[in-house]
């Protein structure tokens, strides 16, 4: 097992690399999509998400409001060979890994998810990302099926000594406004129109928008030596925003790796999100799906309560037993990567670096205690 940081795409430069070595990381997981990129003037007001404050550090993951968190990016313009190759090389010089890149941009791949009008303009932007990856010797892609994405979370003072975490406070249904996917704007002009609302899909529209898109790109995800990794559902609950959620059950993870028996098709395991769910046993989930060899990498946070009333916390402080989950994968062999997810923000001059390092600290001294004779 080895212990990765994910980075923000405003957060992938040399300082942020050292500061992964420096607190024990090997690998690096990349954001590319930029979830903070504020959309122009002419916006109607909105309320925030929910109760509670927007972000208190620009490092911190992202609330959003009712029109989620930001525009999307270009829909012309793909991630290019370029780049990949560049920031691996920058990852590389600091003497880190590029594992993973995690999540595809709503504006490249949002009708895949709506099943729209360019659904099939967008299975060829997929295909040509995964190419990409794999020329540029990138090993996993990790996604998020999800039409509404991550929302309706709130922010408080929620962990221990008051650190601001992310938690959520009751179910969130406001319909999603058209122009809106993935909790991101892919219209700019929406949100100064009155553009109506999309219409909830079924269950099975949605599982079969899925069992679709794996066929069509895993074949090329297998080709280009890239395994695409799923996230469940965050928060977890049967709908947000009026739209259907398809990982927000322990159970259900087996049923994607059913739908296509591929070895590219893995599972972006988060083990914060799951033991937010209202079923299973985490250590028997993590149990079940590692002894699958499915893990792709893993998320690892802790978090007190369960949908739709949570709450994000310190990773020693919450539910779940780290050090259980870290044995049960070791246990089954999991070589992959493993990386803090969100961490509470601390009070400092660095809020989120401090979560981090504290995050990472205790993973290291949990994978150091495996090796221990
Ligand atoms: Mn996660």
């Amino acid at each position: 097992m080895k212990l990765g940081l994910g980075l923000y795409r405003h957060m992938l430069n040399r300082e942020n690399f050292q500061f992964a070595r420096q607190a024990g990381a090997t690998h690096i997981v990349a954001h590319l999509v930029d979830y903070f990129r504020p959309m122009s003037s002419g916006l109607p007001a909105v309320g925030l998400a929910k109760a509670g404050a927007g972000h208190s550090s620009t490092d911190d993951q992202p609330l959003g409001t009712d029109w989620g968190w930001g525009l999307a990016g270009d829909p012309d313009q793909l991630w290019t060979l370029a780049e990949l190759v560049a920031l691996r090389r920058d990852i590389e010089a600091a003497g880190l890994k590029l594992e993973a890149i995690e999540n595809f941009d709503p504006a490249h791949w949002g009708d895949i998810l709506l099943d729209g009008p360019k659904r099939a303009l967008h299975l060829e932007n997929v295909k040509t990302i995964l190419r990409r990856l794999g020329e540029a010797g990138i090993p996993i892609m990790g996604y998020n099926f999800s039409i509404a994405g991550v929302a309706g979370r709130t922010k408080g003072n929620y962990a221990r000594g008051q650190a601001p975490s992310v938690g959520m406070e009751g179910p969130y249904d406001l319909p999603m406004p058209n122009g809106l996917v993935w909790n991101m704007v892919t219209d700019p002009t929406a949100p100064s129109r009155a553009t109506g609302t999309i219409p909830s899909a079924t269950q099975e529209q949605l599982w079969s928008r899925l069992q679709r898109f794996l066929d069509e790109v895993l074949p090329v995800a297998e080709k280009s030596g890239v395994r695409l990794a799923l996230h469940p559902d965050d928060p977890p609950l049967p709908t947000i925003r009026g739209q259907p959620r398809l990982v927000y059950q322990p159970s259900l993870y087996q049923k994607v790796i059913d739908l296509n028996r591929s070895p590219a098709n893995a599972l972006e395991f988060c083990v914060g999100t799951l033991a937010e769910m209202t079923e299973g046993d985490i250590y028997e989930t993590v149990d079940h799906y590692s002894r699958q060899q499915r893990l792709g990498y893993v998320h690892l946070r802790n978090v007190r309560g369960k949908v739709p009333h949570y709450q994000e916390t310190f990773i020693d402080d919450g539910e779940v037993d780290v050090l259980r989950v870290l044995a049960i994968l070791h246990r089954n062999q999991f070589e992959g990567v493993i990386i803090p997810d969100h961490a509470p923000q601390m009070s400092c001059a660095a809020p989120w670096h401090a979560g981090m390092a504290y995050a990472l600290g205790y993973l290291k001294a949990g994978l150091q205690s495996l090796r221990a004779p």
